[in-house]
């Protein structure tokens, strides 16, 4: 008998019928978990059944290891990482966790001996949407990572009942849907409802006498339960397990109890459903926080629990807090868990009764913050009003941790009250406010940006104050993408191809694509390479035709933007192009057999407040009705929106791209992570300056990424001279007529006024320059034709692209965040 199975051992393994590893014990388990999971029989299963069962049989695999990594970061007492995260947009589990257990060729051939085609059943899951954009899955792929590392860590976040909403297109126009993805239940969740925290709100605060010594102490006024789920995050056949705890919200007995006895049934019900509206859905607003109240109370819930689960489950008996530093980091992923700066002070200082001095100094070491924005707009800032209503005590801990800090800042510079207003964590303009990430940089022991040219715009244009007074703090880590979700999972045959080439230690070492540069001069190579993205760009026909009834063109240059929709990403410059494109035809100006063949694809979710992006959606609808239908075209200019562009597309979509659009205005994107994930499958890029594609462009050589549009400090110079976007189109014939023909109504069936304030917005307005890289976009543009039309240059370039954008791997950026800013031990 294996250790593991005897019952005084530490993890005291329940036997398993046959291990999964085998195709026999496969099919053993997997219909064992039909029977008595699901409660059916083969015969009668449902393909949820199935897909359910086939989960829990993965999940039983990993369990071993996963029990023994949960107690081997409990007793080392290692430093270690915990991830606070608003957002995790993990997608797909089942095809990850097969992979991560090398079960994928196991599962297929024991499900095909059952009848079933596991291709069937991976089409069940529905993706886990706990995020909005970029930053969410940048957190999926780091817990990915880190499991891969080794590293001692745990991800923590929102149990969101809701995710990100289905987008849907009713006459162009988006409309939302609840995305209730736990109806079946999900299989990858573990709820333990006995290690529950509570979690408090609102009250006062009071001072009391303790022996001598005066002591805040903070008296709420109502609590709700957080209620963790743990999920299994496996590392890459290394063994590993490590986990992703979600709180979710219950009301607490104690509050239903007092309402009961008073008799209010109705009440009670009432309070029930309010505590648990905290964790009930994610907020779909990207970049633009609106400073809601229930927004604050998901955030404060989530890391107060947090701090808490770690402080009472992970630390030994009678830990010395003074060594917490030594023990653990909390990475804050942007200013949302910001919140837990002040709470854990509160914990040290009012309830362990350290001196406010000592305590500050451990949070300084316990706490690193990075920032994925450049938009002002995008800086979170809480009302004190708000924020005492709440939280009085966290309110009165940040007052004292800006007057020292404050204090500080007149030590080293003297009085200038101007330098004390920018610097004040407290905003006195429009309305008094916190400002969160004015906070989480005095806190933070280290202060990151997402790509090179974020991090110098952070230190130089965003908290310059800040980079000064604290030298040391700033620093780097270019963000990255995980290869194993998206290489290779989402593109098979390109792995295979890779694999034969040069082995399969890219999967974990992703540098070493660089080993595939000589086979871009090698013809066979680059042949079979063509023939890989021509089967992927069959496959994503398949699927979007089933998906949404449309039909992809042959031998089209597959052109992709997909994004969040925002102003800054400029989706309307796309537009404009492909408005332009259309216009030169129906004029006369250009002979249609001139037009290389493109299907343009979009995908992008609008904020359901944000009623500019929401416009754009509608135009980008528009225009593809009219492009798509118009003869004088000869179909060689397809527009294509999938609704519902989520992480399951975008790894269709991603493999089969000839064309990466990342066109945001320089200065304004802070990194993107699309742009990696594209070149990383061998799309070439048309870009702009800014974010992680000067890094793009720097690693694969300008002759292989085409590079248009203004610089950083040319739209400085632009904004400071004085932009007028109207300039723009009166001086030039070619635009103006793209504009001319959205304004006539021409995609509006005659009806001037549905994009009258798209129009009026780019000529009076036009925060982010579209008018002004026009012409620069069009002409790079001709360039993409011109290259596209040598298909096998196009290949060798597409292949460099993969060769060398091996730096993009989030495992990078994990060795990064541990080098430059968590210093954790090398894995256990
Ligand atoms: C509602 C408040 C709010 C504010 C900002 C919600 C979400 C945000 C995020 C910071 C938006 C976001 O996802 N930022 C993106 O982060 C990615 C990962 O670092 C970057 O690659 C993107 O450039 C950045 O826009």
């Amino acid at each position: 008998m294996p250790d593991s199975l005897s019952p005084t051992h530490p993890l005291a393994l329940a036997p398993v019928f046959a291990p999964a590893s085998t195709k026999d014990g496969f099919v053993e388990q997997f219909l064992h978990n039909l029977n008595f999971d699901q409660g059916v029989a083969l015969s009668s299963s449902s393909a949820t059944d199935q897909y359910l069962a086939v989960a829990h049989t993965v999940r039983d695999y990993l369990m071993a290891r996963w029990l023994e990594d949960l107690r081997r970061q409990r007793e080392t007492q290692s430093k270690g990482v915990c991830y606070l995260s608003a957002e995790y947009l993990l997608g797909r589990q089942l095809d990850n966790n097969l992979l991560a257990s090398d079960l994928t060729e196991i599962a297929r051939e024991a499900l095909a001996e059952c009848g079933i085609s596991l291709d069937d059943i991976r089409a069940e899951e529905v993706e886990p949407g706990l995020g909005n954009g970029g930053l969410g899955r940048l957190a999926a792929c780091f817990i990915d990572s880190l499991a891969t590392l080794g590293v001692p860590s745990i991800g923590y976040g929102i149990r969101y009942e809701y995710g990100i909403f289905r987008q849907t297109f009713v006459d162009g126009q988006q409309v939302e849907q609840p995305d209730a993805w736990l109806t079946v239940g999900s299989p990858w969740e573990f709820a333990h409802p006995e290690n529950a925290q509570t979690i408090s709100f609102g009250g006062h605060t009071e001072t009391y006498d303790d022996e001598g010594v005066t002591r805040s102490r903070w008296v709420p006024g109502w609590n709700v339960q957080a209620v963790p789920y743990n999920y299994m995050v496996p590392g890459y056949q290394n063994g590993r397990v490590n986990t992703l705890r979600l709180w979710s919200a219950v009301a607490t007995d104690a509050f239903d109890l007092r309402i009961f006895n008073s008799g209010d049934y109705e009440e009670a019900v009432r309070a029930q459903t309010f505590a648990e509206t905290i964790s009930k859905v994610l907020y779909p607003e990207d970049s633009t926080p609106q400073g809601k109240e229930l927004r604050l109370q998901q955030q404060y819930f989530f890391v107060a629990a947090s701090i808490h689960d770690f402080l009472d489950n992970m630390l030994s008996e009678g830990y010395d807090l003074s060594n917490l530093p030594n023990r653990v980091i909390f990475q804050l992923n942007d200013t949302h868990p910001v919140i837990a700066v002040p709470e854990f002070m509160r914990v040290l200082v009012d309830e362990k009764h350290m001196e406010w001095d000592a305590a500050w100094a451990i949070t300084q070491q316990c706490f690193a913050y990075t920032c994925h924005t450049l938009l002002p707009e995008a800086l979170e800032v809480w009302p004190v009003e708000l924020l005492g209503r709440l939280l009085p005590r966290h309110l009165e801990i940040i007052y004292r941790i800006n007057e020292e800090f404050l204090t500080a800042v007149r030590a080293q510079y003297g009085d200038d009250e101007m330098l004390i207003r920018n610097m004040s964590i407290i905003a006195e303009h429009p309305v008094r406010s916190v400002r969160m990430a004015y906070l989480a940089t005095v806190a933070g022991a280290k202060v990151n940006g997402v790509a090179e040219l974020h991090s110098q715009l952070l230190r130089e244009k965003v908290l310059p104050d800040f980079d000064a007074f604290f030298p040391g703090k700033f620093t780097n880590v270019t963000n990255g993408v995980t290869p194993r979700r998206f290489l290779r999972l989402s593109n098979p045959e390109l792995s295979r191809l890779i694999t034969a080439a040069i082995g399969d230690g890219w999967v974990t070492d992703l540098e070493r694509l660089r080993e595939l540069e000589p086979f871009a001069e090698d013809a066979d190579f680059r042949r079979a390479f063509a023939e890989v993205k021509a089967a992927n760009k069959r496959v994503l026909s398949t699927v979007l035709r089933e998906r949404d009834g449309f039909a992809v063109s042959d031998g089209h240059m597959l052109d992709v933007m997909v994004k969040r929709l925002h102003e800054y990403k400029r989706q309307l410059l796309k537009v404009l192009h492909i408005v332009s494109t259309y216009e030169g035809v129906v004029s006369g100006r250009v002979a249609v057999s001139d037009v290389v063949p493109r299907t343009v694809i979009f995908g992008a979710k609008a904020a359901p407040g944000y009623a500019m992006a929401k416009r754009i959606i509608h135009l980008i609808n528009a225009v593809g009705e009219v492009v798509n239908n118009d003869a004088r075209l000869e179909g060689r200019l397809q527009v294509l929106f999938p609704p519902n562009y989520n992480v399951t597309l975008a790894e269709r979509v991603i493999p089969a791209a000839d064309l990466s659009e990342q066109i945001s205005l320089a200065g304004k994107e802070a990194s993107g992570t699309g742009n990696m994930k594209f070149a990383l499958n061998g799309a070439l890029t048309i870009g702009t300056d800014d974010g992680a594609n000067v890094e793009i462009r720097q690693l694969v050589g300008d002759d292989n990424f085409f590079l248009f549009g203004m610089s950083e400090p040319e739209v400085d110079a632009l904004e400071t001279a004085g932009y007028r976007p109207s300039e723009f189109y009166q001086a030039d014939p070619q635009l103006r007529a793209a504009i001319d023909l959205i304004a006539s109504g021409a995609f509006s069936h005659g009806d001037r006024s549905v994009f009258e304030p798209v129009v009026s917005n780019l000529l009076y307005e036009d925060r982010f320059m579209v008018l002004a890289d026009f012409a620069s976009y069009v002409a790079e543009q001709g360039r993409v034709d011109a290259a596209y039309a040598d298909q096998d240059a196009w290949t060798r370039s597409a292949i460099l692209n993969v060769a060398r954008t091996g730096f993009f791997s989030s495992d990078r950026s994990i060795g990064d965040y541990i080098d430059r800013i968590w210093h954790t031990p090398p894995a256990l």
